[in-house]
C-alpha cells in the first residue's frame, strides 16, 4: 500500500531530506562555535565546560531537527497508522552521547571538541539527567522510545514536563535527604517548545443537558497544556521519533490585570500558579485530599492533551472528510501505562466502540497500593462528565456480567459483580438491581424444586473466606446499630476500567502475566481470555551495552566479527562458542577490570571510601522497597561480618572472597521504613569499612543519588548483582537484564524476568535461592498461625544488630517488621526470615565460584551470550505485531 502511495505522489512530492552539517570535525567545530556565540545562555567570554556542553548539545539538536522534520512530514503524507505510548514517567537520563552515537557522529564531535580544548566525555558529564520518572517503569518507556525509532516504527511518546525531576538524594550519617532537582535551571537543550501546539484542559464545573439532548460539561477551571518536543534519534537511521511533553499554564486572558493594578499582586497570579502547579513534581504527596486532586489533575492533563493532539492530527491528516470509523482501525493505537484516564476521556469524545479498539493496557505491578483507585467523590467533583460516562460503562459491564453468570447461583453472581465492577461500594443502577432480584427469585424457586443448591455452590467455588466474612458482617450488624457502621468509601477502580476499555491487557514478564491472568484479574480472564497477553520487558542494547560499555563493545565486535550485534542481539549467542577460549578470557577480565577502576574513583569521589579493584563487586541498585529486600542483602552482610569476626585472620582469608558490596537507590520521601533501610546500610558500612581486622575483605558502600547515568557506570563494573525480591512481587525488573548483558552474574529469586534470564543463560550460570511464588501465600498463612520457626542464624543476626555494633540508632521498628505473626509490614510480610538461610547458603556458593576465576569468567561470558532475548527491540516488535498493529516505515 505504501509503495503504491509513494508512486502516486511521486518522488517530487517529498521534501528534500536535508543532510545535517556534513559530519567532519571541521564543520562540527564551527557549528559548536556558532552556538557558543549565538545561543545566549552564557556570557560571551571564555569556553567553559558547561558552555561547551550546551553549545555541543545545541549543535547536535540541529541535526536531530532536520531528521525530525523529515520523519514528521513523511508520516503526514503517508497518513500511516501510528502508535502513541502514554506514560506518567520517562527516565531519559543524559542524551548527548546517545544522540551522537545514534547519528554516528561520535568521532567528529570528539575531534572537534579536542580542537576546541575539551574532552568529549568531560563535556558529556556536564549534562543533568532528565529524571522524569522514578524507576523501572519510566526507564522502560525510554528504552521503548529508542527501539521504536531505531526500528522505524511510526510512534510517539507522550508525557508530562515536570518542572523538577526526581529529587536529588544526599547521604549523610543520618540517612537520606531529598533536595529538589532543578534540571531545567540553565535550559533543556533538547526540547523545542511548540507555543503553537496547545490545548485547553478543564476541571470541576458541572454537566448540563443541551437542547440537543446531549450532556455538556462546562468547566470551572481552565488551564492550557503546551507541547514541548524532544527528538528521539534512532540508531543508524534517519527516523527520529518524538517525545511530546506537556507543560501547564493559564490561557493568557486569565491574568487578572485589575487585581494586579489595584495592588493585589498575589491574587492576580493565583490562576497561573494553580495551573503551573500541575507540572511541578512527579508524584506529589497524596495523603491530603489536595494532593490526591493534584495527582488526578496530572493524569487527566496527560490524557486530555494527548488525546486532543492525536485527534487533531487525525483530523488534519484526514483532509476534507473525517472518517471516524477509521480512527481505531487505521490510524491510532495507544498504550497507557499505569494510568488509565485515557479510556474515559476517549469515551467522552466519540461513540463507545472506539475506545475498545484503540487502547491497550499494560499492567506493570500487582502491588495493591499501586493499582490505583480514585475516590468517587473526588472524581465526581473534578471530572463530572467522565464520572457519568464511567457509570455508564459500569452499568454496561454489569449487564455483561449478568448475562454471563445470571443463570448460575446468586452468590456467584454477587461475587462476580463485586470483583469485576469498575465502581466499588457504589449501588447498582435500579435497572440492573431489579434484574438481579428477578434472577434471585427465579434461582431460589428452582433450587426449591430441584434441590441442587449445595452441590452447585461447591462447584462454583464460593470461597470459605467470603462466607466467614459474611457471617462476621451478619454478627456485626446484629450487635451494632446500623447508623454506627461507617459507609465504605465509594471508589473508582482504574485497573478494572482499563481492562474493560482495553482491547488487550498484558503483563511484563511470563510469571507476572500468569499472575495477572490467574490471580489479579482472574475473573476478567474468565470473561475475556482473548484479551490477555504477555510481553516480556527489554532494554536497549545501544545505551546499555554499546554506549555505556565501550570496553566490552570492542570485544563483542571483535569476537562476533562485526558490530551487527547492536541491532541484532541474536549475534551475542556466538560468544558461547568461545566461552572457554583463553584469549577471550584475558580480554574479558581486562575490560571488566578497567570498568571497575573507573568505579573505584567514582566511589572515592562520592563517598570518601577507598575500595580495592581486586575484590568482587557485588551490586544491588534499585528503588528502596521492602519487597525488593535490600534488608535481606544487608542482613546477609552483617552475618558474614559477624562470622569473620569470630575467625582467625587466616581462616577468614580461606573462607571468604574479598567483596565490595554496593547499594544504590532512592527511598520515596514519605516511606519511613525504606528510609530506615538506607540508614541501616550506611551504619553497617560505617562500622565495617573502618574495621582494620577486616580491611579489603569486606566493604559496604552506599552510592548516593542513583540515577540513569550512575547506572551506566555501575552496571559495566559489576560482577555479581542482586535481584532478590519476594517471589511474585517484582513484575519484571529490567536492571537484571542490563547486568546480564554486561557479563554480570545474577543472584536472585524465581521472580519477574529472573525466571526467563535464568532459562536463557543456563541454570549453572545463575545463583538461585528462596521460596517460589506459588509457595508464598501458604508460607504467609503458616506464619500468621504462628507456625514459622525461624532459623537460629536469623535470630543470631538480628540479636547482633540489636547489641549495638552498628551504633545507637533505634532499629526496633525495622527488625520488628520481620517479627510477629500478622499484618502488612509486620509479621515479616516479605518473608526475609523465611529466605534468609537459603540466601546465605547461596552466597557461600558465590564465593566458591568466584575463587575459581576461570569458572567465573565463563559464567560471565555465558550471561552476555544468553541475553539476546532481553533487547527492547524484541519487545517492541512483539507489541507492534500482537497489540498495536503497526508496521515499520523507513524514510525513503
Ligand atoms: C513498576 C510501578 C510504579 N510498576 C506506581 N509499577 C508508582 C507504580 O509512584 N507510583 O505511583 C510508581 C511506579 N513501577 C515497575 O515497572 C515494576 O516494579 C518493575 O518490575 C518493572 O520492570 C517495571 C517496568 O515494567
Amino acid at each position: 500500500e505504501r509503495k503504491k502511495k509513494l508512486e502516486e505522489i511521486g518522488e517530487e512530492g517529498y521534501p528534500t531530506i536535508l543532510n545535517p552539517p556534513s559530519p567532519d570535525s571541521t564543520s562540527v567545530a564551527s557549528s559548536v562555535k556558532y552556538h557558543a556565540e549565538f545561543s545566549p545562555l552564557f556570557a560571551p567570554e571564555g569556553f567553559s565546560l558547561p558552555k561547551a556542553f550546551y553549545a555541543t548539545a545545541q549543535s547536535v539538536r540541529d541535526s536531530l531537527i532536520v531528521n525530525w522534520n523529515a520523519t514528521y512530514e513523511y508520516y503526514d503524507r503517508m497518513n500511516m497508522k501510528q502508535a502513541y505510548y502514554l506514560s506518567m514517567e520517562f527516565l531519559q537520563g543524559r542524551a548527548l552521547l546517545n544522540a551522537i552515537g545514534n547519528l554516528e557522529l561520535t568521532g567528529p564531535y570528539g575531534d572537534a571538541l579536542k580542537n576546541l580544548g575539551h574532552n568529549l566525555e568531560a563535556v558529556a558529564s556536564q549534562e543533568p539527567d532528565a529524571a522524569l520518572g522514578n524507576g523501572g517503569l519510566g526507564r522502560l518507556a525510554s528504552c521503548f522510545l529508542d527501539s521504536l525509532a531505531t526500528l522505524n516504527y511510526p510512534a510517539w511518546g507522550y508525557g508530562l514536563r515536570y518542572r523538577y525531576g526526581l529529587f536529588k538524594q544526599q547521604i549523610t550519617t543520618e540517612g537520606q535527604e531529598e533536595v529538589a532537582e532543578n534540571w531545567l535551571e540553565i535550559c533543556n537543550p533538547w526540547e523545542i517548545v511548540r507555543n503553537d501546539v496547545s490545548y485547553p484542559v478543564k476541571f470541576f464545573g458541572k454537566v448540563v443537558s443541551g437542547s440537543d439532548g446531549e450532556r455538556h460539561w462546562i468547566g470551572g477551571e481552565d488551564i492550557k497544556a503546551v507541547a514541548y518536543d524532544v527528538p528521539i534519534p534512532g540508531y543508524k537511521t534517519k527516523t527520529t521519533g518524538n517525545l511530546r511533553l506537556w507543560s501547564t499554564t493559564v490561557p493568557s486572558e486569565d491574568f487578572d490585570l485589575d487585581a494586579f493594578n489595584s495592588g493585589e499582586h498575589m491574587k492576580a497570579n493565583e490562576a497561573q500558579a494553580n495551573a503551573e502547579m500541575i507540572c511541578y513534581v512527579l508524584y506529589p504527596g497524596d495523603e491530603s485530599t489536595q494532593g490526591k486532586i493534584l495527582r488526578l489533575k496530572q493524569q487527566y492533563t496527560l490524557c486530555s492533551a494527548s488525546l486532543q493532539d492525536i485527534i487533531a492530527r487525525f483530523e488534519r491528516r484526514s483532509g476534507e472528510r473525517v472518517k471516524w470509523e477509521e480512527f481505531p482501525e487505521k490510524y491510532v493505537s495507544a498504550t497507557a501505562t499505569v494510568h488509565h484516564q485515557f479510556m474515559a476521556d476517549l469515551k467522552s469524545v466519540e461513540e463507545g466502540y472506539l475506545e475498545n479498539m484503540t487502547v491497550a493496557y499494560t499492567n506493570h505491578t500487582v502491588l495493591p497500593e499501586a493499582l490505583e483507585k480514585w475516590s468517587f467523590e473526588v472524581m465526581e467533583k473534578l471530572l463530572p462528565r467522565h464520572v457519568e460516562i464511567i457509570q455508564k460503562i459500569d452499568e454496561e459491564l454489569a449487564h455483561t456480567i449478568i448475562s454471563e453468570y445470571g443463570d448460575k447461583d446468586t452468590e456467584l453472581l454477587r461475587k462476580k459483580l463485586n470483583v469485576l465492577r469498575i465502581l466499588e461500594n457504589v449501588e447498582l443502577p435500579s435497572s440492573v438491581a431489579s434484574l438481579i432480584k428477578e434472577k434471585t427469585i427465579v434461582r431460589t424457586d428452582e433450587n426449591e424444586e430441584t434441590e441442587v443448591s449445595t452441590e452447585e455452590k461447591g462447584s462454583d467455588d464460593v470461597d470459605e473466606e467470603e462466607e466467614e466474612e459474611k457471617e462476621k458482617d451478619a454478627k456485626a450488624s446484629k450487635k451494632a446499630p446500623k447508623e454506627q457502621v461507617p459507609e465504605p468509601p465509594k471508589m473508582v477502580r482504574m485497573a478494572n476500567l482499563a481492562v474493560v476499555g482495553g482491547h488487550a491487557v498484558n503483563g511484563v514478564a511470563e510469571i507476572h502475566s500468569a499472575i495477572v491472568k490467574d490471580e489479579v484479574f482472574s475473573d476478567f480472564y474468565e470473561l475475556w481470555p482473548e484479551k490477555f497477553q504477555n510481553k516480556t520487558n527489554g532494554v536497549t542494547p545501544r545505551r546499555w551495552i554499546r554506549f555505556c560499555n565501550p570496553n566490552l563493545s570492542r570485544i563483542l565486535t571483535k569476537w562476533i566479527g562485526s558490530e551487527d550485534w547492536v541491532l541484532n542481539t541474536e549475534k551475542l549467542a556466538v560468544l558461547r562458542k568461545f566461552a572457554d577460549d583463553k584469549d577471550l578470557h584475558a580480554e574479558w577480565i581486562e575490560a571488566k577490570r578497567n570498568n571497575k577502576l573507573k568505579l573505584v574513583s567514582f566511589i572515592e569521589e562520592k563517598t570518601g571510601y577507598t575500595v580495592s579493584p581486586d575484590a568482587m563487586f557485588d551490586i544491588q541498585v534499585k528503588r528502596i522497597h521492602e519487597y525488593k529486600r535490600q534488608l535481606l542483602n544487608v542482613l546477609g552482610i552483617v552475618y558474614r561480618y559477624k562470622k569473620m569476626k569470630e575467625m582467625s585472620a587466616t581462616e577468614r582469608k580461606v573462607k571468604y572472597v574479598p567483596r565490595v558490596c554496593i547499594f544504590g537507590g532512592k527511598a520515596f520521601s514519605t516511606y519511613v521504613q525504606a528510609k530506615r533501610i538506607v540508614k541501616f546500610i550506611i551504619d553497617v558500612g560505617a562500622t565495617i569499612n573502618r574495621d582494620p581486622e577486616i580491611g579489603d575483605l569486606l566493604k559496604v558502600i552506599f552510592v548516593p543519588d542513583y540515577n540513569v547515568s550512575v547506572a551506566e557506570l555501575l552496571i559495566p563494573a559489576s560482577e555479581l548483582s542482586q535481584h532478590i525480591s519476594t517471589a511474585g512481587m517484582e513484575a519484571s525488573g529490567t536492571s537484571n537484564m542490563k547486568f546480564a548483558m554486561n557479563g554480570c552474574v545474577l543472584i536472585g529469586t524465581m521472580d519477574g524476568a529472573n525466571v526467563e534470564i535464568r532459562e536463557e543463560v543456563g541454570e549453572e550460570n545463575f545463583f538461585l535461592f528462596g521460596a517460589r511464588a506459588e509457595e508464598i501465600a501458604g508460607l504467609r498463612k503458616e506464619r500468621a498461625e504462628g507456625k514459622f520457626v525461624p532459623d537460629p542464624r536469623f535470630e543470631e543476626v538480628k540479636d547482633y544488630v540489636r547489641s549495638g555494633v552498628f551504633g545507637t540508632f533505634d532499629y526496633d521498628e525495622l527488625l520488628g517488621s520481620l517479627e510477629g505473626n500478622e499484618g502488612f509490614g509486620r509479621g515479616d510480610y516479605f518473608l526475609v526470615g523465611q529466605d534468609f538461610p537459603s540466601y546465605i547458603e547461596c552466597q557461600e556458593k558465590v564465593d566458591e565460584a568466584y575463587r575459581d576465576q576461570r569458572r567465573w569468567t565463563r559464567m560471565s561470558i555465558m550471561n552476555t551470550a544468553g541475553s539476546p532475548k532481553f533487547s527492547s527491540d524484541r519487545t517492541i516488535r512483539e507489541y507492534a505485531k500482537d497489540i498495536w498493529n503497526i508496521k515499520p516505515a523507513e524514510l525513503p
